[in-house]
């Protein structure tokens, strides 16, 4: 549709933007924080530093919040690790911990900046993983038990929640992200009966949330990438069905409406990956409701049927961009989108595409909790950094979602990645995000420093304006 009048931002949208706690955070070891299989991975990619530093901002924290209250946020998203709080994944509370996060919320409130916590975002304990991580369901309890104490310390202030970080990634590229167990045997029959278990455990923190916080809201944090067919041949078309089943609503059906996606549930029945269901899980799920749905949008994904030779793998780059799955579906470049220098596709299009589907299949208010452009930044001899390929990518994403604001989407924030530099989790250090350019390289931490680059001062204006002015 091709409005001829686009609809205003609402009122008090939520202009802010994300971070996660092992990227930016350093202190890895500090004030009694235990280790996450993050700082236990055996390795990270070639060339490519630890999170042991970051980007520092455990002990920066009031300097960074300040350059975001300069931008004028309006939210911030962040996660809490989970070892900070429990080093050992359950039992002993550390306080310190809770005092980090207790203290960062107060920065942030000072300046009127709405705290959006996630729980979890890929930093599972060590402790637990050592006992069997996601496939113990001990583990659901030990995430019940944590939620309990954000809710108690943090529910007086904090009012948005998310549960898990892109469970739909850690289940399908768990291996890149370095949250799959690298010792399991039937890794991907095991990784289904996880997905359920995070979904137990995501349905009861979301229902002790309502009973304890009435004021509170909560929901789900997946990638979500509509899926294109990559013609009209009606056998693309289904391809693309069973993907976006796959990959998108297994997740989403699952946290709204409390029932397994039946396309992928005959995947996993076609693949051997039916998953044990305990007496009362289902229960547990359907009781469960979201108040909101967060979702991380990149890019688009296209597929094409599945030739069934073992050759369905298809694409080039890093992370999720080779897909395929054996008589289900075959990936597929699309030769519509430019590609970013990493090899993601660039489609702001399929923004809007995916925010009216999500909206149109689960009815709830969306917020994005992540979307944005990895690139090589550099400090300029002036000392600015300039970054025109970001803003650009940015303003035809905001653009976009403007105009799904206009074909009705209930749209009330928009928080990119990455509002300042941290470590990505497949580039380490070069590959920067944030608005804020962090100065230290791979294996140089340098001092640090915090230099604003030509993104903040545009998104600044795009704030000012309530995204009147994108220019
Ligand atoms: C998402 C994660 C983030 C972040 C981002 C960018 O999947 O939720 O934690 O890493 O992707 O990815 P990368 O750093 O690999 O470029």
């Amino acid at each position: 549709m091709k409005h001829l009048i686009v609809k205003p931002f609402p009122k008090d949208f939520f202009w802010g933007a994300s971070t996660s706690a092992y990227q930016v955070e350093g202190a890895w070891n500090e004030d009694g924080k235990g280790p996450s299989v993050i700082d236990m991975r055996e390795k990270y990619p070639e060339g490519t530093t630890d999170y042991k530093v970051a980007s520092d901002h455990y002990h920066r924290y009031q300097e960074d919040v300040a350059l975001m209250a300069e931008m004028g946020f309006k939210a911030y998203r962040f996660s809490i690790a989970w070892t900070r709080i429990f080093p050992n994944g359950t039992g002993d509370v550390n306080i310190k911990g809770i005092e980090f996060y207790s203290n960062l919320i107060d920065e942030l409130i000072k300046y009127g900046i709405e705290p959006i916590v996630t729980m979890y975002h890929f930093d599972l304990p060590y402790a637990l993983q050592t006992r069997g991580g996601w496939s113990n369901r001990g583990t659901i309890d030990a995430f019940v038990e944590y939620a309990k104490v954000l809710f108690e310390n943090y529910g007086d202030r904090v009012k948005y929640w998310l549960t898990i970080n892109e469970q739909n990634m850690m289940i399908m590229h768990g291996k890149a992200l370095g949250t799959l167990d690298p010792n399991l045997e039937d890794p991907d029959r095991e990784l289904y009966q996880q997905n359920h278990h995070m979904l137990v455990a995501q349905a009861r923190v979301m229902d002790v949330c309502h009973q304890t916080l009435p004021q509170a809201k909560i929901g789900p944090a997946p990638n979500i990438s509509y899926i294109y067919p990559a013609s009209s041949k009606p056998e693309d078309v289904l391809a693309a069905q069973n993907f976006n089943a796959i990959r998108n609503w297994l997740y989403l059906d699952a946290a709204v409406y409390g029932r397994y996606n039946k396309t992928a549930w005959s995947f996993f029945e076609e693949k051997g990956y039916v998953p044990v269901i305990e007496a009362g899980d289902m229960e547990i799920l359907q009781k469960a409701k979201p108040d909101f749905i967060a979702f991380n949008y990149y890019t688009s994904k296209t597929v094409e049927s599945s030739t069934g030779d073992g050759n369905d793998k298809n694409g080039t780059g890093d992370q999720e961009i080779v897909i395929g799955e054996s008589g289900v579906y075959k990936g597929h470049s699309n030769p519509n989108l430019p590609k970013n220098e990493f090899g993601w596709e660039i489609d702001p299009i399929g923004f809007r595409t995916t925010l009216r589907e999500v909206y149109d299949r689960y009815q709830l208010p969306v917020i994005i909790t992540e979307n944005g452009l990895g690139a090589f930044d550099k400090v300029e001899e002036d000392g600015s950094v300039r970054d025109p390929y970001r803003i650009d990518y940015l303003k035809k994403h905001i653009e976009q979602m403007q105009l799904a604001i206009t074909d009705g989407v209930e749209v009330f924030g928009y928080c990119p990645w990455s509002a300042i530099d941290l470590i990505s989790t497949h580039q380490g250090a070069k590959k920067r995000y944030g608005f804020i350019f962090v100065d230290r390289e791979e294996y140089d931490l340098k001092e640090l420093k915090r230099i604003p680059k030509q993104s903040f001062y545009w998104y600044k204006d795009v704030i000012s304006t309530n995204g009147e002015n994108l220019s």
